[in-house]
């Protein structure tokens, strides 16, 4: 299997030329965590079916010395049963439903509210080619028309940006979501920053957000994945007066406080219980 260690990679990218989908960037970081080299197929919207022989409407797809897998879940179950000599993906069955659960609050918290936000930029972003396909389809998905979705972006940033938290407290413990080594909990999450980061021509995050150490250690992995010179910045979202603060400063309370004695949680108890 996969000859000369390469697998072929059906990529969904824009005119600049960096992947825009949540989906296909999750599974760009899972081959490269599996230590496979991409034989890339380029290209954007229009034309899935052609370049694919008719195989698949929707990507990530792959092929492997002729056998083709789709969907960014189920090549990432193949590609850890086909190879479990290979840096696991999913360690533990474990992994996998805490990672749809996260994915699944993230895409209702971050990446549809994101999309909203950048989707006119999206569809300019895209290739010429994709265009009127682009506006037709997202704005059946969205409701509206595109710049009027996208109207008004600056007021819901912060909200999106503060929203994160649970993503914060984790990797405050934590080195990445897989704990000592990244996964694929670290990449599936990844692609959503990365599918804004294609599109965010203002940025979402703020310059300091805790989670941009984590964010630069990810871009940084396997060569650089997630340098691709196409991509804006994340960083540099300013609070304006009104504005709900873009993280929060000083974590507090039962959960960010581990209890090590009466002494950890003094100031606690003093604020819950002065009268
Ligand atoms: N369940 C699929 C979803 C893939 C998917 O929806 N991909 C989108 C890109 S985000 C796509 O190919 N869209 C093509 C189109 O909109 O025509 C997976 O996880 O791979």
């Amino acid at each position: 299997m996969a000859k000369d260690n390469k697998i072929t990679f059906y990529d969904l990218a824009l005119s600049t030329g960096a992947t825009i989908s949540p989906f296909v960037w999750a599974t760009k970081y899972a081959l490269a965590h599996k230590g496979f080299e991409l034989d890339v197929v380029p290209g954007g919207f229009t034309g899935i079916m052609e370049r694919t022989g008719g195989k698949t409407e929707r990507l990530p797809a792959i092929v492997d010395d002729g056998k083709w897998v789709l969907d960014s879940w189920g090549i990432v179950e193949y590609l850890d049963e086909t190879y479990p000599d290979r840096p696991a993906l999913i360690p533990h069955p474990g992994v996998a439903t805490l990672t749809r659960a996260l994915d699944a609050w993230f895409w209702g918290a971050a990446v549809g509210p994101w999309m909203r936000c950048y989707c006119a930029d999206y569809r300019d972003l895209s290739v010429p080619e994709d265009h009127e396909y682009v506006t037709h389809s997202r704005e059946n998905m969205l409701g509206m028309k595109l710049e009027d979705m996208q109207a008004g972006r600056e007021d819901r940033l912060p909200g999106i940006s503060a929203s994160l938290e649970p993503l914060r407290a984790a990797l405050r413990e934590s080195k990445w979501l897989g704990g000592d080594e990244p996964n694929y909990a670290d990449f599936r999450i990844l692609g959503g920053f990365l599918f804004t980061a294609s599109v965010a021509k203002t940025p979402p995050l703020a310059e300091d957000d805790p989670l941009r150490d984590w964010l630069d250690r990810c871009f940084d992995l396997y060569g650089g994945l997630g340098r691709h010179p196409g991509l804006f910045t994340l960083f540099g979202l300013k609070q304006r007066e009104g504005d709900p603060d873009l993280f929060v400063k000083t974590p507090w309370g039962g959960q960010a406080n581990r209890n090590t004695g009466p002494q950890s949680t003094r100031a606690e108890t003093e604020a819950i219980t002065r009268s």
